[in-house]
């Protein structure tokens, strides 16, 4: 069959993966039970007993963990397996205090590398095409996840990871690279540097696999058009394995949740009220079959809606929208709540890129909100790109968008700083949240 990895699970019936769901959460509740010192006293504290859980239908009774407390708890307090049944570690970037580290036995890297794979079949990859995976190796997930499900495919891996962008073109011309694996904003900063020299048909890239950090449509079809490739999403994190926790499938319109292994919940992230399919909310999953760092009900944050509307792509599994902000990363300036992703939309709308940087101050307790955006190429080259009158159209996109004032710098072409990895688009100066 084309483009599924595994067909019997990717197009399982509803009712069926509803059921394995059940038969793998009790099991996996009572073994997190006996083998989590620290969730059991959660459990005995909300008065829940693993008997409590006889299917996905009781998964409400059990409580929330948070990142904190995977940070209050680090090194081990959420292992559950002897330290010799670990093989690998990886961690979150732990910009913002402790690091949490999230541990693998053998057979959780072997579920992960097939995650990844499937992602990478529903990007068309097969055993013929050369994977080129420029996201970080090392502690971060990205490289070591697609380098994996690679693997498991049977693809020609290159282990690039991310920086130095002329090799990186180099050797995708040389080896006839076919599927890139990196975040948008790398891929965006690539197809720049290919337009820029004129070598887009001297390329074999086909699809690109980008995640890691939010991207609009808008941002999607610069690249496509850039890289000449078909471009997919792909959502994870660290504390739940790594990329591939869901991933898009041809259609692109939203991202099939892997049910086999992660059962998703949203809910309401001030009450944590459980609600109803189609609405916004936060995201939290419950891992199913993790065997070292198993996590229940684990808050991730992240906003967005979930769907069970039939996908002709004939998977079966649920489909998350792309994130639609952060429940923490969303800013309020001069009291209006803004997520960087309405600026980006704007800014595309009007024909720039993704180089753009928005800086967020407070004088004399106003706020102010700044927002540096470089002309693109074409718009340096011609005559007739009248600044002034640029200015004033983006700030009245903006305004639209936002119902406030912010205030547009057009700067040259390559005047804002490349990024290798995740991009760093804002710099909040208010400091208005202490320091975890
Ligand atoms: O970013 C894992 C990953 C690697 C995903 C490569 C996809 C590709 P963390 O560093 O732990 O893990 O960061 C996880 O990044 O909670 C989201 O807020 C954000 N994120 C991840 N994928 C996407 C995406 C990896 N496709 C955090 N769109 C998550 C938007 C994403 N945000």
């Amino acid at each position: 069959m084309k483009n599924y990895f595994q067909p019997e699970i990717e197009t399982m019936p509803v009712e069926e993966i509803k059921k394995l769901q059940s038969e793998r959460l009790v099991k996996q509740v009572k073994y997190v039970y006996d083998n989590v010192a620290y969730y059991r006293a959660k459990m005995d504290e909300k008065g829940v007993k693993p008997e409590d859980i006889k299917g996905i239908e009781d998964l409400y009774k059990l409580p929330f963990v948070e990142k904190d407390e995977l940070r209050d708890q680090y090194p081990y307090g959420f292992l559950a397996v002897p330290l010799s049944d670990v093989v690998r570690i990886h961690s979150t970037s732990g910009t913002t205090g402790r690091r949490v580290v999230a541990f693998y036995t053998a057979e959780d890297l072997n579920v992960w590398d097939e995650c990844c794979a499937r992602a990478i079949v529903a990007a068309g990859g097969s055993k013929e095409d050369v994977v080129h995976v420029c996201y970080g190796y090392g502690l971060f997930t990205g490289g070591p996840g697609l380098n994996g499900g690679s693997h498991r495919v049977g693809s020609m891996t290159l282990p690039m990871s991310s920086g130095n962008t002329e090799r990186q073109i180099r050797f995708m011309q040389d080896l006839g690279s076919t599927i890139l694996c990196c975040t948008p904003s790398y891929a965006a900063a690539i197809g720049e540097e290919i337009t820029k020299q004129g070598i887009r048909d001297e390329l074999k890239l086909k699809a690109g696999i980008f995640g890691a950090e939010p991207w609009t449509d808008e941002m999607r079809k610069d690249i496509e058009k850039s890289l000449g490739i078909k471009a997919y999403d792909i959502y994870g994190l660290t504390e739940i394995s790594g990329p591939g926790v869901s991933f898009e499938c041809e259609e692109q319109n939203g991202m099939h949740i892997q049910e086999d292994h992660f059962i998703p919940e949203i809910i309401n992230p001030e009450t944590g009220e459980v609600l109803p399919e189609g609405e916004v909310g936060e995201l939290v999953f419950t891992t199913i079959t993790k065997k070292a760092f198993p996590l229940l009900r684990y808050r991730t944050r992240d906003l967005c809606r979930l769907t069970r509307k039939k996908c002709s792509c004939g998977r079966t599994h649920i489909r998350m929208t792309k994130l639609m902000g952060r429940s923490d990363d969303m800013m309020v300036v001069k009291g209006v709540n803004v997520w960087p992703s309405q600026i980006e939309q704007v800014l595309f709308r009007l024909g720039y890129q993704a180089n753009y940087l928005i800086v967020v101050d407070r004088a004399n307790n106003k706020d102010s909100i700044e927002v540096n955006v470089e002309k693109t190429p074409a718009m340096a080259a011609d005559p007739d790109y009248d600044t002034a009158q640029a200015t004033a159209k983006i700030v009245a996109g903006l305004k639209n968008m936002l119902g406030i004032k912010v205030e547009v710098n057009i700067v040259e072409p390559e005047t804002i700083v490349r990024s290798e990895g995740k991009a760093k688009r804002v710099i909040d100066r208010r400091h208005l949240y202490t320091m975890m």
